[in-house]
């Protein structure tokens, strides 16, 4: 079934230099680029979009993290679009994430993990109202 997932290219990806690699590794999957923006977030966007994590302890030096310079917002669609492409970005500590993943052949840290998907389709339906508030 073909949806939509939010993903962000976040600020590491970018000062990193890999933003290309990365979009193109989605884009050879298969997924489309349906919107796209590059963007400093404040630190009411960033709470807004970890809304489910902003009391855990991990949460300040994340919002600090996010909020460090400027990320690549995407909305990507294809067939299980969501899934695909928590696949693709492999486990949350890139320690751990499997080769061929995008964080397990290029990070090496639980926090500056490159790259945020969607987990749901709830939220993939909420991020991409709050990233893309223009967009149907
Ligand atoms: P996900 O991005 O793989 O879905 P979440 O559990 O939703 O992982 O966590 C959101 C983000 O918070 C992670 O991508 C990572 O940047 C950061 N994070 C999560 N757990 C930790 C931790 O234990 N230490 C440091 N940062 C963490």
């Amino acid at each position: 079934m073909s949806e939509r997932t939010l993903v962000l290219l976040k600020p590491d990806a970018v000062r990193r230099g890999l933003v290309g690699e990365i979009l193109s590794r989605y884009e050879r999957k298969g997924l489309s680029i349906v919107a796209m923006e590059m963007r400093t977030i404040d630190g009411a966007m960033a709470d807004q979009h970890y809304a489910e994590h902003v009391d855990k302890p991990f949460y300040p030096p994340l919002r600090e993290f996010v909020t460090s310079g400027p990320l690549v917002a995407a909305v990507l669609e294809g067939d299980d679009a969501i899934e695909v492409v928590r696949l693709l970005n492999g486990a949350t500590d890139a320690r751990k994430a499997a080769a061929g993943t995008i964080r397990g052949d290029l990070a090496l840290s639980n926090r500056e993990n490159l790259v945020h998907g969607s987990d749901s389709p709830e939220a993939a339906k909420r991020e991409i109202a709050l990233w893309f508030p223009n967009l149907h």
